[in-house]
């Protein structure tokens, strides 16, 4: 379950650094499967072709593990609370950041220019979540984020920050191993430059709406053996809902059960009231 402080942190400043979140035994795969597929591909991002950075092509198909990092127990139940029951994978980035200048752009939105939604009011609309194999250096091309920006509208005036700078405005993340970074992608962030003499490497998932278009590696072509739970089908793109037909109502989470729930909470709210005000009369 998310907490209600993980909660309150992220519906006020737009991300959150969950320490530790993957258990030994998952981040010793992951820190194996990633230096694999690296290696598998070196000729491509050691070349200079892409010199900024690299995104290892379709992580899914590379090893197993990276289909058990979708719904990893510390983050998934957070996933699904702040985003809802009808979750899915929208894109996968397994990135190598070599010593250089940001790739990225300036304080920026991933939704600038998007149609339909009203970001700044809309709940989260969209996530990604960063995974990192080893621990960070300060100066190794770490996130960092404007609190609090994701409830700027549309065409807010870009902001005028220097990224190199310590400002009280900006909160840098420095991770370890095992750490997740979770944020809605309408907060302002950006990857700071890498001015440390090693590559940065990170797992980039993005998730949204069941009903929101996913890209090609968002999907693993072994999409039989690796889709093995409600979950995964659902993350994967494959409606699970035998009673609904429609995209917008497929959900992990029971109507029912949320019925109940809210209104056991209900409940517990008057009656800790009514004991409140008996209490106080006498
Ligand atoms: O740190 C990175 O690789 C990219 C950060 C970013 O801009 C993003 O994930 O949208």
């Amino acid at each position: 379950m998310m907490t209600a402080e993980q909660r309150i942190q992220f519906e006020t400043q737009g991300f959150l650094h969950i320490r530790g979140a993957l258990d030994p035994q998952l981040l010793g795969r992951f820190k194996k499967a990633f230096d694999a597929a690296a290696d598998k591909y070196s000729n491509r991002w050691k070349s200079g072709v892409s010199p900024q950075f690299f995104d290892i092509p379709h992580i899914l198909d590379e090893d197993d593990v990276f289909s058990d990092l979708l719904d990893a127990p510390a983050v998934f139940p957070v996933l699904l609370g702040l985003l809802g029951g009808d979750i899915q994978l929208h894109q996968t980035m397994a990135r190598i950041f070599p010593p250089g200048e940001t790739f990225t752009g300036k304080w920026h939105t991933d939704l600038e220019g998007m149609n339909g939604i009203e970001l700044g009011h809309s709940w989260n609309f969209m996530l990604k979540v960063h995974y990192y194999p080893e621990d960070l250096a300060p100066d190794q091309g770490c996130l960092a984020f404007i609190p609090g920006s994701h409830r700027y509208p549309l065409g807010h005036p870009q902001i005028q920050i220097d990224h190199t700078r310590t400002s009280a405005a900006i909160t840098k993340i420095v991770p370890k191993a095992g750490d997740a970074v979770v944020f809605n992608v309408h907060v302002r962030h950006m990857a700071l430059d890498n001015t440390s003499p090693c590559i940065r490497k990170s797992l980039i998932y993005s998730y949204s709406h069941f009903w929101v278009k996913n890209y090609p590696n968002a999907v693993p072509k072994d999409l039989d053996r690796l889709a093995t739970t409600k979950e995964r089908k659902q993350l994967f793109g494959i409606p699970t809902c035998e009673k609904e037909s429609s995209y917008f109502h497929q959900t992990l989470i029971e109507p029912t059960l949320r019925v109940d729930v809210n209104n056991l909470l209900m409940a517990g709210k008057n009656l800790l009231s009514k004991t409140k005000q008996v209490y106080l009369a006498k």
